[in-house]
């Protein structure tokens, strides 16, 4: 190195050239105004050593614009990732609504996508117990329309005016603002404890269904019943649904905590790398049609959005697909800038008077007025419907157009412009009903049961789901400092179901309850369970670690890659240093990461392949073992091949059988443990059976998932 080169200013003279030369614009720096800068890392000071001057508009600039890069955060669903794709319906739906996307199969409609979790900060974690918000903008050709969703079908309140009550009793406690993203703690549960209509969610919120997998994994749903409307203005009820290809899966409670330390991130990151990779996720869109004359069929309020409408009772209509396919440019300007409202609809959709519903009429506009910095936020490029918007509405906070002419209507000084309705096709006309009624202020008598459809809930369940949402209730109210509160809870769940009840008191310390003779009958609805919702059966984009050191057998990974690979696995080849590993062919195989990165929870499913020396290695590596332990906690579908079948024989995983001495016993499967101690490379019996363990996600029987 010469003298010349080690002097700072050539230095920062090359990262400057570099800098320009990198910058796709081609341009250089220059401040807001246009004016190029001759560099950026030096305010202007007198001398070289002297204060800094007022007179140095870039420094105060870039500085003023810094502390002014953050906007208030939303008040709940703060956390979320985005994604835009588009929607296309399978026929027409013309029968019911006169909606324009919902017509033509060969019409794509694009979309953006925002999934969140509710109740913690935009820096929470992302794998808390909490509902996950699924909010989908069409920016169809009659205007946009806003399907504002959760992963739950039902709300933990019947009226809007008890949101900022409920939403209080769900935040951090107010003195010491703990916990984060957490329900677990004393307002939320005295809350719970005296509002029984929250019962319903409540027990959602208990069930797995609050620790997505992945957001590509989750069902969305309206919540409320909403309204078609057809070319004839006829009205027909309508929820709907989203369901994923991939199936509904999630996480275990244990796997979801030690996931929150070793990846904050990890949904967020699956849906951007899912995207990135190719692997674009889907949902199909369904509907439950309810006709106008039916409204009071049911045992329930189809207006009451702490209630499902039974599947069995109404089957969901699948009418078209939904494909996410590219990720945001900037977080910021798209995923956090998005704005979604309730009210966004269009021609062919319509509201229904759910006092949940009307409330969110009002919330959304209002909400962003002061999050978004006033009332042009519709101008902002995610927001901008793909139609062309012509309106009297001006001036305001951040308006960016320059608009002519005249700003009222009726006005002859514009031409009349722009023309109001005028016969065009696209006018969106609310459904005519008739409303009569005294005003008053009370919840209507048909709103009152609490109990039945939760008590539906916890019957519809697996007996491993039953077990997890016991763990789930003893955890949070276990957390709960007051012992009323926990005396009010299980006075609820009695309400619903002895035996629950009974069980959860037990793990918390709160007397047994006394069994009452109301509670619901057990009836069933078996669309409610995982079990049911397993998806389309395939591996596509699931995350399968492969433990490779020095020696392994080249032929036993490079086959189980393809045979993954076909199915549309993510293989990873984890080694104790990054870098490379040699296998027995002599060749240097890269290493995708360390382990001492990793962990088992961030990975579907971990393989151990053959080659003694590996097969060693592995065995005397803590990290190696820890992450072979934390699978099989979990439930996850293990496999060992040659030596790797014998590393896990030694570790006695829960007693479970593994295939041993050598190729003479084939394959064996046992508890999710697939194994073939044979030393060539995996055969077809093997590839089969440790596909199936990966489509079937996790191994239910194994005593300590949950643990
Ligand atoms: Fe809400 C955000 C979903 C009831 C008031 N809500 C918000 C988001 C979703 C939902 C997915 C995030 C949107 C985004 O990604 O930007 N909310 C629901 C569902 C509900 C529900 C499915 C019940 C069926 N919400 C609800 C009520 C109120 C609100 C009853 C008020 C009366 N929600 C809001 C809000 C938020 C919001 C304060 C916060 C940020 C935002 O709107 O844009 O206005």
């Amino acid at each position: 190195m010469t003298s010349e080169e080690s002097r700072p200013a050539d230095a920062k003279q090359r990262q400057r050239a570099a800098q320009r030369a990198a910058d796709p614009a081609g341009g250089p720096l220059t401040t807001d105004q246009g004016v190029v800068v001759d560099h950026t890392d030096d305010a202007l000071t007198v001398g070289e050593r002297g204060p800094t001057l007022m007179e140095d508009f870039h420094f105060r600039e870039k500085i003023t614009r810094f502390d002014h890069e953050r906007i208030p955060e939303r008040v709940v669903h703060a956390r979320g990732a985005g994604a835009y794709g588009y929607f296309e319906p399978y026929r027409s739906c013309a029968e019911f609504t006169r909606a324009a996307f919902l017509q033509d199969p060969s019409v794509r409609t694009p979309v953006f996508v925002r999934f969140s979790t509710v109740q913690g900060p935009r820096g929470s974690a992302d794998t808390v117990r909490d509902v996950r918000g699924f909010a989908t903008k069409f920016y169809t050709s009659e205007g946009n329309y806003d399907l504002v969703a959760n992963n739950f079908p039902i709300f933990f309140i019947q009226d809007g005016i008890k949101f900022p009550d409920f939403v209080h009793a769900l935040k951090p406690e107010p003195h010491n603002e703990i916990p984060t993203g957490a329900s677990a703690h004393d307002t939320l549960w005295d809350f719970v404890a005296l509002q029984p209509e929250t019962l319903h969610a409540i027990f959602w919120l208990m069930s797995d269904r609050a620790i997505p997998r992945s957001y590509r994994m989750m069902q969305g749903f309206g919540v409320h019943t909403f309204r078609f409307v057809d070319a004839a203005g006829r009205g027909t009820f309508v929820k709907f649904h989203w369901k994923p290809r991939l199936g509904v899966h999630s996480l275990v409670w244990d796997e979801a905590q030690e996931t929150m330390g070793r990846d904050p991130d990890f949904n967020r990151r699956d849906l951007w790398d899912a995207i990135a990779s190719g692997d674009y996720p889907e949902w199909e869109l369904g509907v439950q049609l309810v006709p106008t004359e039916d409204e009071h069929a049911f045992d329930f309020d189809l207006l009451d959005p702490t209630k499902i409408i039974p599947e069995e009772q109404v089957p969901v209509r699948p009418i078209g697909r939904m494909v996410l396919d590219r990720n945001p440019d900037n977080f910021f300007a798209e995923t956090e800038q998005i704005a979604f409202h309730t009210a966004n609809v269009v021609p062919g959709i319509d509201f229904t008077n759910d006092p949940l519903l009307q409330a969110r009429n009002f919330s959304y506009l209002d909400t962003q007025l002061i999050r978004l910095g006033g009332p042009n936020f519709a101008q902002i490029p995610v927001n901008r419907p793909v139609v062309e918007v012509r309106n009297n509405q001006r001036d305001g906070y951040h308006q960016s157009l320059i608009h002519s002419g005249a700003s009222y209507s009726p006005n002859s000084l514009s031409g009349g412009c722009p023309a109001v309705g005028g016969g065009d096709p696209r006018v969106f006309a609310h459904l005519q009903e008739r409303v009569d009624g005294h005003k008053i202020r009370k919840r209507s008598p048909s709103f009152d049961d609490h109990y039945s459809q939760p008590a539906m809930f916890w019957h519809s369940m697996a007996d491993w789901e039953k077990k997890h949402m016991i763990d789930a209730f003893r955890f949070e109210l276990g957390k709960v400092g007051t012992r009323q509160v926990r005396e009010g809870v299980v006075a609820q769940l009695a309400r619903v179901d002895h035996e629950l009840a009974t069980a959860v008191a037990r793990g918390i310390g709160v007397a047994e309850p006394e069994r009452r003779s109301d509670t619901p009958e057990p009836v069933r609805s078996p669309a409610l369970s995982f079990e049911n919702n397993l998806g389309d059966g395939s591996i596509r984009s699931r995350q399968v670690a492969v433990l490779v050191a020095d020696g392994v057998d080249a032929a036993q990974v490079d086959g189980v890659r393809e045979i993954l690979g076909i199915g549309g696995a993510v293989v990873e080849e984890l080694a104790a240093y990054d870098g490379t590993v040699r296998d027995t062919e002599g060749g240097e195989r890269p290493v995708t990461r360390a382990l001492p990165t990793v962990a088992s929870v961030l990975y579907d499913a971990v393989l151990v392949p053959g080659g003694p020396d590996s097969a060693l290695a592995i065995a005397a590596d803590d990290a190696a073992v820890r992450f072979l332990r934390g699978a099989f906690r979990h439930g996850k579908p293990i496999a060992g091949l040659g030596a790797g079948a014998g590393v896990l024989g030694s570790m006695e995983l829960g007693g479970v059988r593994v295939a041993g001495g050598g190729n003479g016993e084939g394959v064996v499967l046992d508890q999710g443990v697939v194994t073939d101690a044979g030393t060539g490379p995996p055969g077809e019996e093997f590839g089969r059976a440790f596909t199936e363990a990966i489509a079937a996600h996790r191994y239910r029987g194994r005593s300590a998932i949950n643990d």
